[in-house]
Order: C-alpha cells, then sequence, then structure tokens
C-alpha cells in the first residue's frame, strides 16, 4: 500500500514538474503563434508557449535523471526503474497531452485558465501515459500495476490542486487551480 504510494509518486514526478516549470517560466511567443481555428478562436491559446513548453519538458527530464542517477546510488530497486527514454516520454507526454486539452477547450468555448473538470487534472497524466505507451509498451506495462495506478489517480487531483495553489501564491500563476 505504502510502497505503491511511493511507487507511483516516483514513477510520475517527470510528468508533474513538467506543468509547475512551464507555469514558472514559461511565456513569450505562444505554440500556435496567435493563429485562430475556424471556429474564430485560438487553436491553443496564450497559456501554452514555445518556451514553456521547451523549459518544462527539460524540468522534467531533469528531475527523471536525478531519479535515475538516486536508483543507483542508492540501490533502489523496488521502485519504478525510470530510463532516459522514459523520463523523456513523461516529460513531453504530459505537457503534449496539455495542449491537446487545451485545444478541446477552446473548442468548447471555454477561455484561458477556466477551470475544466477532471481534464485540467489528469491531461498531463493520459498524455505521458499515451506517449510512453506508443514508444514503450512493455516498458510501462511493467512498470505500472493496478495499486500504483489508483495511487495516480488518487493523487495526482490533490498535487494539482496543490501545485497550483503554491504557484498563485508565489505569483505564477494567474488563478489557483
Ligand atoms: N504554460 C506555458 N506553456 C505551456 C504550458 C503552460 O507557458 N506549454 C504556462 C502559461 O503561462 C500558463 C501556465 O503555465 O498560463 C499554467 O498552465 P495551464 O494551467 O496549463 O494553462 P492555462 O493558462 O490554464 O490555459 P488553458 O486554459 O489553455 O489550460
Ligand atoms: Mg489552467
Ligand atoms: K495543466
Amino acid at each position: 500500500m505504502i510502497s505503491a504510494l511511493v511507487a507511483a509518486i516516483w514513477l510520475m514526478m517527470p510528468a508533474y514538474v513538467p506543468n509547475s516549470a512551464a507555469a514558472a517560466l514559461g511565456g513569450g511567443t505562444p505554440v500556435d503563434f496567435g493563429r485562430r481555428w475556424s471556429d474564430g478562436r485560438r487553436i491553443l491559446g496564450d497559456g501554452k508557449t514555445w518556451r514553456g513548453f521547451a523549459l518544462g519538458v527539460a524540468a522534467g527530464v531533469g528531475v527523471g535523471l536525478v531519479e535515475i542517477w538516486a536508483q543507483t546510488a542508492f540501490n533502489l530497486s523496488s521502485l519504478p526503474e525510470h530510463t532516459v527514454l522514459t523520463v523523456f516520454l513523461f516529460a513531453a507526454g504530459a505537457l503534449l497531452g496539455d495542449m491537446v486539452k487545451s485545444f478541446f477547450k477552446r473548442r468548447f468555448g471555454k477561455e484561458r485558465g477556466e477551470e475544466w473538470l477532471i481534464a485540467d487534472q489528469y491531461d498531463f497524466v493520459i498524455g505521458a501515459f499515451v506517449l510512453t505507451a506508443i514508444f514503450q509498451w512493455t516498458w510501462l506495462a511493467e512498470n505500472l500495476d493496478l495499486m500504483v495506478l489508483i495511487w495516480i489517480l488518487v493523487l495526482t487531483p490533490l498535487l494539482h490542486r496543490l501545485a497550483n495553489i503554491i504557484g498563485y501564491l508565489a505569483g505564477v500563476k494567474d488563478v489557483p487551480w
């Protein structure tokens, strides 16, 4: 039970970090370059920037590399063992999932930053899993058992909310969600 909780956090860290890093470090040119979709609304909106994406992925990979190092240094063999590739897939998948979500958010007429329950909380988990499933299916199947998945589903909205409240108080997010 507890070990599955620790495994869940360990596994997801490279996907959790990019969100906060993007909020703290993002800005500048939007990924959609300000262009609009056929419905007249922005394709993604000003909340998705190239700098946020690049630095977010870099931060997620950075944290993942520290995890990889720690696993060998401290022989943490009971934890899910990330590789350089899976760390990258988690980090990039997280922010790609976040962008796909924003695309649909705009199509449903929701403004940038407006809350969209479930989607806002799980976009990066789904993105990380989908990208990893495409390129590292066997690794994912070996490292994601049911208890770990349940913990991820329980913990993710809580950590997401906590991170956003901290981001709001720190002044890097306009809204605490
Ligand atoms: N951010 C960024 N680039 C990204 C993702 C996030 O620059 N690829 C930054 C933006 O400043 C964004 C903030 O992180 O406002 C918070 O991210 P998020 O909550 O995902 O974006 P929202 O502003 O809520 O936009 P949306 O409604 O499209 O989700
Ligand atoms: Mg948001
Ligand atoms: K998000």
